[in-house]
């Protein structure tokens, strides 16, 4: 083996080490495959080694197999293949476990005879979370190792376990701390010492002792897990079921048919897609030269919904928060809310009494601007005024230290002109959390005219502290998020307005997959935040352009939503599904006889392809203003804030997956219905041209 091999073999004492560097997380990808079967021929035939012992360079053991790889042709050998190698040698394989052992890392362990780990590995199948299923075995030893219940629940879960329950569960066979190949060698000697040889998984019963209760967890799942959005979800099931009815063969090659099948599957393809989307979001132009400022201690001006769920979040990264609000009692309040949020948490056991201290320990309150001098980043969240929040810049520019990045959290006022109340623009950038705060995992962060690329690493690298996914996002009204919303809820009104009912729209999205519909998303938003923003713009919009007043005279009758027990839905007693209003579809009807509209009939289909066309056409004029660095930029910001289903991948590679064509002829049989919202932008034409797709831009 040469140095830059993915796989190299080293022999000690009769023992041979086959260890896989493949940076950065060791995935399966061709070379390696090819470098281990070659290695695992060599070693078989070799008299001089008796046993085998896999383990990694870097971070982790292998962490899958190569995402990147599917969709494109297999090259053999396959993952299947080199694991039955494996399983069938006449030498004993050990594998040494540290990282994150996950799917095809794990299907390969599981394949080796004895698995040691270090004791912070995490080991999972997360293949679900791809729209597939654990393609190299899993389906079949799993079961075998740890019994139906506990392997569905890895499968379908996705979610890694730490090495504790994996010894409980019977994946591993030991824990090592301290050096991992001399633990490895250790172990090997022992089982030459005792004449322990291989032990492959196939042969292993453990999991199938009470077949009675093997099939009781296989229904219950499937019966829990009836209607998942997900078509891989049963078919996971399907092959853990058949993994004691079936030989192991036919076990392995039931699960082949149902992964190729699944990974061909356009909702594999947007979950691929969307996983990588996540990650190339964070590669923007000013990482290049742009060095994040260290983050220490927060101040969060404005302590309302936004602001309390701003300083959880931050607190639950471990910083310090300091709230300023503008008197006593809304402070009080203000911390009473983090408060809150903290009780909320501790009563339903998902925070210990200890961290709810040493959170709310690390918050603290005032009323004064100079009391914030400490800190490193200040971020606003007051009311959605622009002289208000100019002022709260021009006041905390006053006292901040010269390097500490001022924020906003504005949903789509101008960045601009903030940064221009400071003396440092430089280090102006927006940080638009999602509401909840602590919850929602987007943060666009803005970037403004003069925003230095320190200030934007700083935003990234706080991102990725905080645990959310961070789009960069260029100055406009709405930002990415809500203008792609203000599109989605226009398409809507448009629908509506020519005799669609708010309740179909609503039903016909969340047969989409999305969790709620435009509708039901208003109610709950308040409907009068929206109304603000349309008389804001009320000055710009053109003489004579189409508009929907639906929303304004809801407003006008004090419906905003669920807060005032009416909206477009109804809420008795205060409930939180509201139920269809018939006042409404009368005022709807008022509507539509004022504009001489006669009303038709929409199926659900034709609604989810308007709402998807605008989002699409939306989607192309945010990247030709330069206000989204990339499709899937858009995708990651409709999927992480917005509800967009992930299994269908974002608007853009929804509209990839359908067919630019397709979208073409939808916006243009639509833009005689108005042409401001669904006229094709010209760039669909230039991908259509090029027989392109908007991946392609992804790749720009
Ligand atoms: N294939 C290709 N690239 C991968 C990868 C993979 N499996 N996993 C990670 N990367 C890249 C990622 O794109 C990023 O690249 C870099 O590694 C660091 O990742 C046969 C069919 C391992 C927990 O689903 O969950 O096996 O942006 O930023 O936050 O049954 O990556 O630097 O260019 O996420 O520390 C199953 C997916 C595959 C695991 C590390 N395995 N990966 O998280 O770093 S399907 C997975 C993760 C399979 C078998 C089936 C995470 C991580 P770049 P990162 P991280």
């Amino acid at each position: 083996m040469t140095m830059g091999d993915p796989v190299t073999v080293k022999i000690l004492d009769g023992t041979a080490f086959v260890t896989i560097d493949n940076p950065p997380v060791n995935a399966l990808g061709h070379a390696v495959r090819v470098g281990l079967l070659a290695a695992l021929d060599r070693l078989e035939a070799a008299p001089v080694v008796q046993e085998i012992v896999l383990l990694a360079e870097g971070r982790t053991f292998p962490a899958g197999a190569e995402i990147k790889e599917f969709g494109k042709k297999p090259e053999d050998p396959w993952l299947p293949e080199i694991f039955d190698w494996i399983e069938q040698c006449p030498k004993p394989v050990i594998a040494l476990l540290h990282g994150t052992v996950l799917g095809g890392g794990l299907e390969l362990a599981m394949a080796a005879h004895y698995r040691l780990a270090d004791p912070e590995t995490k080991l999972g199948l997360p293949e679900v979370a791809l729209g597939i299923l654990p393609g190299a075995g899993g389906t079949q030893r799993a079961p075998r190792l740890m019994g139906a219940d506990a392997a569905l629940d890895l499968m379908l879960s996705g979610a890694p376990i730490g090495v504790a329950e994996a010894s409980r569960k019977g994946i591993i066979d030991g824990v090592v701390r301290g050096n991992l190949p001399s633990a490895g060698a250790a172990f090997a000697k022992s089982l030459r010492d005792r004449g322990a040889g291989p032990r492959p998984t196939r042969d292993v019963t453990q999991g199938f002792t009470d077949a009675a209760a093997y099939q009781t967890a296989v229904n219950a799942r499937r019966a829990a897990m009836a209607g998942a959005p997900q078509d891989n979800i049963a078919r996971i099931i399907d092959c853990v079921e058949a993994a004691p009815l079936l030989p192991f063969e036919a076990g392995m090659a039931f699960e082949r048919d149902a992964f190729d099948e699944l990974v061909a599957s356009d909702q594999s393809k947007a979950l691929r897609h969307a996983f990588f989307a996540e990650r190339r979001a964070a590669k923007v132009p000013e990482l290049a030269t742009g060095r994040a400022r260290a983050i220490h201690r927060v101040a969060v001006i404005g302590g309302g919904l936004m602001g309390a769920g701003i300083a959880v979040a931050h607190l639950d990264a471990g910083l310090e928060v300091k709230l300023l609000e503008r008197d006593a009692a809304s402070l009080q309040s203000a911390l009473a809310r983090i408060a809150q949020i903290y009780d909320r948490a501790a009563a339903r056991g998902t925070l210990s009494r200890e961290d709810r201290a040493a959170r709310l320990g690390r918050v603290s309150g005032t009323l004064h601007y100079t009391d914030l001098a400490d800190a490193d980043l200040a971020i606003e969240a007051v009311v959605e005024d622009l002289a208000v929040k100019a002022q709260v810049f021009g006041r905390l520019d006053a006292v901040l230290m010269p390097g500490a990045i001022i924020a906003s959290n504005t949903s789509y006022l101008d960045l601009d002109v903030l940064a221009a109340e400071t003396q440092r623009p430089g280090d102006v950038i927006g940080l638009h959390f999602f509401s909840p705060a602590h919850v929602m995992t987007l943060l666009e962060v803005v970037v403004g005219r003069e925003t230095g690329a320190d200030a934007v690493a700083t935003g990234f690298a706080l991102a990725k502290r905080l645990g959310k996914t961070a789009v960069r996002a260029g100055v406009t009204d709405g930002f990415i998020g809500n203008r792609m919303l203000a599109a989605y809820r226009l398409a809507a009104d448009y629908t509506v307005e020519l005799g669609a009912s708010p309740f179909e729209v609503d039903a016909a999205m969340r047969g989409y997959g999305f969790a709620m519909g435009p509708y039901q998303v208003l109610d709950m938003a308040g409907l009068d935040i929206s109304w603000a923003r349309r008389k804001r713009l009320a000055p710009t919009r053109a003489e004579g352009a189409h508009y929907v007043a639906l929303g304004d005279r809801l407003c006008a009758a004090g419906r905003f939503g669920r807060k005032t027990g009416r909206g477009y839905y109804q809420y008795p007693e205060g409930s939180k599904t509201g139920q269809p209003d018939p006042e409404v579809l009368q005022m709807i009807a008022a509507e539509r006889e004022a504009k001489g509209i006669s009303p038709r009939s929409f199926a659900p289909a034709i609604i989810r392809r308007r709402c998807l066309a605008a989002m699409a056409n939306e989607g192309m004029k945010l990247l030709d203003e330069g206000i989204a660095l990339r499709p899937s930029d858009i995708d990651t910001v409709m999927i992480h804030g917005h509800g967009f289903p992930r299994h269908a991948g974002g608007p853009m590679m929804a509209a990839d997956l359908t067919g630019l064509p397709r979208l073409h002829k939808d916006l243009r049989d639509l833009s005689s219905e108005d042409d401001a919202l669904w006229s094709p932008h010209p760039m669909l034409g230039e991908l259509i041209k090029n027989g392109w797709k908007f991946d392609r831009l992804n790749e720009a």
